[in-house]
């Protein structure tokens, strides 16, 4: 394929409730839509930075920046593309895993389309359709949590995950635990503790908790191998992991029992599924986690969470947890499962009526 043009739509998602994390609080998202125009046809990508540097080092500003100053030019002085040459010719440049996941997305869906194969059929998939799970923000009382919790579990959400703080983190797992008793359970601390925490952390291990997320800095490799001596509930890694290369090496180091794959945090899907691989032959547990994507991040993370590693619910919800109109037709919960795409590329697009009336702006890259 040939790339012959590349244009960056930004679009304004109101929540449909604010999301509170130890990073703070969003009420809306503003994200960066990805079309590319090849030979062979368009495909789509949705780069999920977020608007500040608060959950990793990316943010939408600059994820646009660096796609338009450099990772779209490389990609069309590259001559002929496809989905594995976009890793290779974006390595040269340092980071930007949100913004090189965008683009990768956006030509893997070129070549689907075009060879008329699914993204899940492309990645390996092994069912076609995926439990859910819902990913719940920190709320201002312990009965507004267990609302929103009883509201989630009545729609079919098969696991809870409660994102959790220092002052936000025993009395919320303990009320959760008691009010709804064998729930599949998990938090997030989205590194908010330090190694210090450690036995106040291990007060957690009598809730039966399926994980704790990122308890600490990105870079702590140690310290989580550290951590899991003390406390007995399995450590996942998030924001830690950035490559095949740093999940075999957490996994080797003790730092993890279990490994959040989310494909924007580790520059797309082919290294998504390399980490899957990775997790695969150690023996540990993957989940497909999320970055509160519109449709069109869905369902890439649906074709994903359908590889037979997968065996932990992850973060990925219907439309309507997130946005009131979702850019795509909306994914709705059946039985708390998802269906995987199984249309050529994505298996989705965005609606241009949808995608009209949301979005900010629109900037065609120059490709030099
Ligand atoms: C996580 N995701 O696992 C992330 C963090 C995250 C589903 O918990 C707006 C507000 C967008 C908060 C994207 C989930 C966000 C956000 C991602 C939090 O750590
Ligand atoms: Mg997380």
């Amino acid at each position: 394929m040939k790339l012959d043009a590349v244009e960056l739509r930004r679009v304004a998602m109101p929540l449909v409730s604010p999301f509170r994390t130890s990073f703070g609080t969003q009420t809306a998202r503003d994200v960066l839509l990805v079309r590319i125009v090849t030979d062979a046809g368009e495909g789509w990508g949705e780069c999920s930075a977020l608007a500040d540097p608060r959950y990793s080092s990316e943010y939408v500003d600059g994820a646009a920046d660096v796609i338009t100053r450099f990772l779209a030019p490389a990609l069309a002085a590259s001559g002929d593309l496809n989905a594995y040459a976009v890793g290779r010719v974006l390595a040269s440049f340092r980071g930007h895993w949100m913004a090189k996941s965008g683009l990768e997305t956006a030509v893997i869906d070129a070549q689907l389309r075009a060879q008329e194969q699914s993204f899940a059929s492309f990645l390996g998939a092994a069912r076609d359709r995926v439990p859910c799970g819902v990913s719940v923000g920190i709320m201002d009382s312990v009965p507004q949590l267990l609302d929103a919790v009883e509201g989630y579990l009545e729609e079919g959400y098969l696991r809870i995950k409660l994102k959790i703080e220092p002052g936000w983190d025993l009395e919320p797992v303990r009320a959760v635990r008691e009010r709804f008793g064998d729930i599949a359970l998990q938090v997030d601390a989205n590194t908010a503790y330090a190694v210090s925490d450690a036995r106040h952390l291990a007060r957690l291990d009598e809730y039966d908790l399926v994980l704790i997320e990122q308890p600490l800095e990105e870079d702590d490799i140690l310290g989580h191998a550290e951590l899991a001596r003390t406390v007995t509930t399995p450590i996942c890694l998030d924001e830690s992991i950035t490559s095949a290369r740093t999940a075999a090496a957490a996994i080797r180091l003790g730092a993890c029992a279990i490994v959040n794959v989310k494909p924007a945090r580790v520059g797309g899907y082919l290294e998504a599924r390399r980490i899957h691989d990775v997790c695969v032959a150690n023996g540990i547990p993957v989940w497909c986690g999320g970055m509160l994507e519109t449709g069109v991040g869905r369902a890439a993370n649906l074709a994903l969470a359908a590889l037979p590693g997968f065996t932990l619910i992850g973060d990925i919800s219907a439309s309507d947890r997130y946005y009131a109109t979702d850019v795509t037709e909306p994914f709705r919960l059946d039985d708390g499962h998802l269906p995987v795409p199984t249309g050529p590329g994505l298996g989705v697009a965005p609606l241009p009526d949808v995608l009209e009336r949301v979005t900010t702006s629109v900037t065609h890259v120059p490709l030099g």
